[in-house]
């Protein structure tokens, strides 16, 4: 099954305009339970299901009207090259929905773009719901979000904000697949971006997930791992029990980073700074500090932490940027 044969189910009149141009935000997600590998590569089908916080005001707006003759990608007022990876990805997704159109996208990413959160699922989430109102398809969240998750897998949890559970799903073609909001909030929970190092990432999660998913002997252990996590974590965010989320995240986290390690050849993002931060958390937690960390495809880390906790990990992590999800 094809990309265009899920857009066709779920778009069956293409194109129908609606305005001239549009705009639309989409917030970035921190996954505290993770997505890593695909049951389906072409449709981003998990093998596991996620849960995510999304970060408020914090992701990706986007500008879209057609263009003439080709797609022109801008990412914070500067023309993204059509050679780079992340214009290839986003060119063929708008593919998806009409060969014979072309794009000006606007993108403006209000995160830091090295923090490895500027990526790509508040961008495809962003592009997805404004090709929504430029054809006014009128689609439900469930709908976009099984289109951005065509773009990204993780665009499937940036559609909605708040709590969002990507459930696996488990038909072929990934109806069932999408990201939902959890109905539930918690305005004292923080998350702290801490930047340890901007150098590029040295393998896209994309080629690092599939990597794992066929050499690594502990991936084997990764979805129980995830089904009880989910489990766990989705009662601790019920009960608004922080230290029980922050255990759960912290340990998903290092789990996934070790399927990786165990992959071959072998994939670790963390550098020696992030190491160093790991061990100045695990020390402040030691002293009675309730502060957890989860990590994603590269070697920055994000501080969980609730409100009253703020000016102390301020105090020891000067250099981070807090959010209110
Ligand atoms: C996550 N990551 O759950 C996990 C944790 C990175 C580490 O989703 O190939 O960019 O586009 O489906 O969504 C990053 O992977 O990958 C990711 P594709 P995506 O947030």
């Amino acid at each position: 099954m094809k990309k265009t044969d899920i857009v066709r189910t779920i778009i069956p009149v293409i194109p129908c305009y609606g305005v001239t141009q549009a705009s639309a935000f989409a917030p970035s997600n921190i996954a505290l339970c993770k997505y890593w590998g695909k049951r389906n590569t072409e449709l981003n089908l998990p093998v596991t299901s996620s849960l995510s916080i999304s970060l408020g005001e914090k992701g990706a707006h986007i500008h879209l009207s057609l263009a003439l003759d080709h797609d022109i990608i801008n990412l914070n007022n500067e023309v993204v090259p059509p050679t780079t990876s992340f214009a290839k990805r986003l060119s063929a997704f708008l593919d998806l929905f009409s060969e014979d159109l072309h794009f000006h996208c606007d993108i403006t990413s209000n995160i830091p773009i090295a923090s490895g959160l500027a990526s790509s699922a508040s961008g495809f989430a962003a592009v997805t719901k404004a090709l929504n109102q430029l054809f006014n398809w009128q689609l439900s969240s469930r709908e976009l979000s099984i289109l951005a998750r065509l773009g990204s897998g993780s665009a499937s949890r940036s559609i909605e904000s708040g709590f969002v559970e990507w459930n696996k799903g488990s038909s072929e073609d990934g109806m069932d697949s999408f990201g939902e909001t959890l109905k539930t909030d918690w305005p004292e929970l923080r998350v702290g971006l801490l930047l340890l190092n901007s150098q590029e990432k040295s393998i896209s999660s994309r080629e690092a997930m599939l990597r794992t998913v066929e050499t690594s002997a502990l991936y084997r252990a990764w979805p129980a791992k995830v089904a009880n996590d989910l489990m766990e974590l989705k009662e601790a965010i019920f009960a608004k029990d922080f230290s029980r989320l922050g255990q759960i995240a912290e340990s998903n986290a290092l789990a996934m980073h070790a399927t990786m390690l165990a992959a071959w050849p072998p994939v670790c993002y963390s550098l020696p700074e992030t190491i160093s931060a790991m061990h100045t958390i695990w020390k402040l937690r030691a002293e009675g500090l309730a502060l957890y960390f989860t990590q994603d495809a590269g070697p920055n880390l994000k501080l969980l932490f609730e409100e009253k906790d703020s000016l102390n990990v301020q105090l020891h992590f000067p250099q981070i940027e807090i959010i209110k999800p």
